[in-house]
């Protein structure tokens, strides 16, 4: 049986868990307050249609309002066949004819109108679930629409970072393994510092009937994806879509900011810039910004920004360090970036002179085991 000071110090820690309960549901609520999504309700001060660009191109800050705004974003859904790798070609279902789809900017608090038009002769129908929103299935069933239709919905985009967007109609995985992705950035309040050059990639897999090389028009394989097998693992759509003549373009000095997703549908990306050494890493697109990072993790349906300078000239070159995927699969991107050469910071090659080896130390005996 217990004693009176027992029960009274059990009583007392009792008391204690509860305040300690309720600091951390005030924690919770106090971050959720300091976002100000409430703030964020105001009137709109007006309306806009979106400029909207393909991967790499990333549309330019607008200049920042008291209040926030409508944007108007239209999207076509247009099903058609393109070159998916050197004779490679596949069926894609893309949002406005490219993949990744637009890349929209939109500032913390505006009004997103999504107008989404299916083209009449499309054979399914498709939809749009964004990241960005909060609601049902990120309007997903509010925007699904049939062949031949436009569907329009809205939704406040209250948090600020960069978000996927991805058609979500049933077979989800299959829209999504067919090029159905996009990104939308919401710009933090006061918007983000300016830096010379930004572009946009996104990463996926593609699951092809035929192995990785074999030409001609190749179809979506499910059993390959259900396995997690992917044939093609690529940035912004196709093999070579940012490599020699498409390779993005910097100057020794230039800050370069990377908005960076990955569409998965299964794999988690390990993006690492060879050459390069990141400044600043919004961990999955948030608030959390990380410093000198190599490689950083993406999940599927999630993105980051990276950030860095360029100090030397030279060709630096993306990938997922996930290294086959790179080499064997088709996951590398360039920037090449042009200026004066910096010896302080990096070298290159002063000499290479012959080499001989002490063979004295050579224990290759048949039936000897080396001890090198
Ligand atoms: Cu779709």
């Amino acid at each position: 049986m217990k004693t009176t000071h027992q029960v009274k110090a059990f009583n007392v820690l009792l008391l204690g868990m509860s305040f300690a309960g309720l600091l951390l549901l005030q924690g919770c609520f106090s971050k959720s307050d300091s976002n100000s999504d409430a703030a964020n309700l105001g009137k709109l001060a007006g309306e806009y249609t979106a400029t909207l660009t393909s991967a790499p191109e990333v549309p330019p800050s607008k200049p920042w309002l008291k209040r926030p705004e409508k944007v108007i974003v239209n999207i076509e859904v247009i099903e058609k066949t393109m070159k998916l790798a050197n004779g490679v070609d596949y069926t894609y279902w893309t949002f406005n004819g490219t993949v990744p789809g637009p890349f929209i900017r939109v500032q913390e608090g505006d009004e997103v109108e999504v107008h989404l038009s299916n083209d009449p002769f499309n054979k399914m129908p498709h939809n749009i679930d964004f990241h960005a929103a909060t609601g049902p299935g990120g309007g997903a069933e509010a925007s699904m629409t049939a062949p031949g239709h436009t569907s329009v919905f809205s939704f406040r985009a209250l948090r600020s970072g960069l978000f996927i967007y991805h058609c979500a109609a049933a077979p989800v995985g299959m829209h999504i393994a067919n090029g159905m992705y996009g990104m939308i950035l919401v710009e933090p309040r006061g918007g983000l510092a300016p830096v010379n050059k930004e572009y946009y990639i996104v990463q996926s897999e593609f699951y092809t009937k035929g192995a990785n090389g074999d030409t001609g028009l190749q179809e979506f394989d499910l059993e390959k994806a259900i396995k997690e097998q992917p044939e093609y693992v690529v940035f912004d759509g196709h093999v070579g879509a940012l490599t020699g003549n498409n390779a993005m373009q910097a100057r020794v000095g230039d800050k370069v900011r990377l908005f960076v997703g990955n569409a998965g549908p299964n794999l988690t990306s390990s993006f690492h810039v060879i050459g390069e050494i990141f400044d600043n890493v919004n961990q999955e697109g948030g608030s959390i910004v990380n410093h000198d990072v190599q490689t950083t993790l993406i999940p599927a349906g999630g993105a980051t920004i990276v950030e860095f300078t360029c100090k030397v000239p030279g060709t630096y070159t993306m990938v997922d360090h996930a290294i086959f995927r790179a080499f064997n699969q088709g996951a590398v991107a360039q920037l090449q970036v042009s200026g004066d050469e910096n010896p302080d910071i990096f070298s290159g090659k002063t000499k290479d002179t012959l080499y001989f080896p002490d063979n004295s130390k050579n224990t290759d005996v048949p039936g000897k085991i080396s001890q090198r």
